[in-house]
């Protein structure tokens, strides 16, 4: 349905919240995958308002439409912006730099220069979309160049950006080319938010470093007389909409399948993640493979379910690691299981939203283990959804969300001895242990949800 195509509200983001289906798969809509979209998407509901961005393929139509009661603006990326903006300078590149190079990043000109148009497109969109005075939220590592663009062609506007990834430290940004670009970029917002106040200090550091611009506390003083402030929001969940569906009656219904199915008499560990390198997945399967050689488990004691949703399918690093987890799998149930006792339940596909909750309910031990996590929602959500204060939660030190939940059994995902202990630790534990710390995070993501981070964000930008 075509809608009013400017508002007073809007939101950039590289994806939209939901992807076009190709006809070739039927037509409509379908939720597009990853946290940004978990995160924003309750928060345009809120606050209404238009969010722009790629809708996922490039068939045609241009115009704002509304999907799901939301406005929406699609950008079409070219076959090659893809190519070079989205899987190249986005995943080949920024993402493993910013992620603390736990993949090799790769600089390549042609990428940059696709980054660079395709950045000045969105930034070109916003200025229609926007109404005089117009609050801009840019979201994320593909649209750094965004908030200066806009703000030279809308002056009029307040621009926000939030990065939802870790921010590294000068040393390791200082290897991109194109440093200076980036910076400047980002300091065409108002106010620059990050997962961690870690994040926020890297930049204040470069922008003194490198710009020569003096900061006092969390602002920039821009030479032109301009502030920019830089500080830590951690993002979070809708908190209220998650329980209640854990809590409802289908959901219930389908836990006690899958306990039922998969569990029988064994506990469950669970693993939901991107697939992705940063994740953590292969040692973490390693481990639990570790602990039944060592006869520390037996696969009639316990089974490791790995949810890994297929992402960024296209770019050489996520094929790689797709293949090594795949492998490390087939390894660990050849050795170890036995007809009908397979030690690892690995699927590489997508579930619906109950299904999710479900499994999440079924899980006697959530394991999330990523070794750079902006904040790490998987962890939140275990914690929403055991509304019986049970379960434990195996965390990295390194996921933003272990700044929060401290009652986590808190790992660090290198060391594999540890995460073993972890794991062990959190099977073994005394359940009245385990509800005290269920009780304390769970409070923790229901005071702090994902209302409470955009109004934080929102009221200091409009400061
Ligand atoms: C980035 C940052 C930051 C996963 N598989 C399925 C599914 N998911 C959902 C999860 C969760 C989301 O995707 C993943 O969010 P994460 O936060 O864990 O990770 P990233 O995608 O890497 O997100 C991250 C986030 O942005 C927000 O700022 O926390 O650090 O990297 O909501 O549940 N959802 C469904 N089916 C699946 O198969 N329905």
């Amino acid at each position: 349905m075509a809608a009013s195509s400017t508002s007073s509200f809007v939101v950039v983001a590289n994806r939209l919240p939901v992807d076009r289906v190709p006809e070739s798969e039927g037509s409509g809509f379908r939720p597009s995958p990853g946290g940004l979209v978990t995160a924003l998407e309750p928060v345009l509901r809120s606050h209404g308002g238009i969010w722009i961005g790629w809708p996922g393929s490039s068939l045609g139509d241009d115009d704002v439409f509304e999907a799901d009661g939301l406005k929406l603006k699609p950008i079409e990326l070219s076959d090659q912006d893809v190519e070079q903006y989205y899987e190249g300078m986005s995943n080949g590149t920024l993402w493993p730099l910013y992620h603390d190079v736990v993949a090799k990043p790769a600089f390549r000109r042609e990428w940059w220069d696709a980054y660079v148009q395709v950045n000045r497109r969105f930034a070109e969109t916003t200025a229609r979309c926007a109404a005089h005075g117009a609050v801009v939220w840019v979201q994320d590592y593909q649209l750094q160049l965004v908030p200066a663009m806009l703000r030279e062609m809308r002056p009029d506007v307040t621009i926000g950006f939030f990065l939802h990834i870790p921010f590294p430290p000068s040393e390791l940004f200082k290897q991109l080319p194109w440093r200076d670009q980036i910076l400047k970029g980002l300091l065409g917002a108002d106010l620059v938010g990050f997962q961690r106040p870690g994040g926020a200090a890297n930049f204040a550091r470069l922008v003194r470093l490198r710009q020569g611009h003096k900061t006092h506390r969390d602002k920039i003083l821009l030479g032109d007389g301009r502030q920019v402030a830089a500080r830590a929001y951690p993002i979070s969940i809708d908190f209220q909409r998650l329980e209640q569906l854990a809590k409802s009656q289908s959901v219930m219904a389908r836990t006690e399948e899958i306990c039922r199915e998969i569990g029988g008499d064994r506990r469950i560990l669970l693993g939901v993640d991107r697939l992705d390198y940063t994740k953590g997945i292969r040692q973490r399967l390693r481990a639990f493979g570790e602990l039944i050689v060592d006869g520390a488990i037996s696969v009639d004691d316990a089974v490791f379910v790995q949810v890994a949703s297929p992402s960024r399918e296209r770019v050489q690093q996520y094929v790689e690691v797709r293949e090594d987890i795949e492998r490390w799998v087939g390894r660990i149930n050849g050795n170890l299981g036995r007809i009908g006792r397979q030690p690892v339940h690995y699927v590489h596909s997508s579930y619906p939203r109950e299904e999710m909750a479900a499994l999440f309910q079924a899980a006697d031990v959530m394991v999330v283990t990523p070794f750079a996590d902006g904040m790490n929602l998987v962890a939140k959500e275990y914690v929403t959804c055991r509304h019986k204060n049970d379960g434990a939660l195996v965390l990295s030190e390194f996921a933003g969300a272990s700044d929060e939940l401290k009652q986590a059994f808190l790992v660090n995902p290198h060391d594999i001895n540890g995460l073993k202990e972890a794991m062990l630790a959190a099977m073994r534990a005394d359940p009245r242990d385990l509800s005290r710390r269920m009780r304390a995070m769970r409070k923790q993501v229901r005071e702090h949800d994902i209302t409470a981070w955009a109004n934080a964000f929102l009221a200091d930008l409009a400061a």
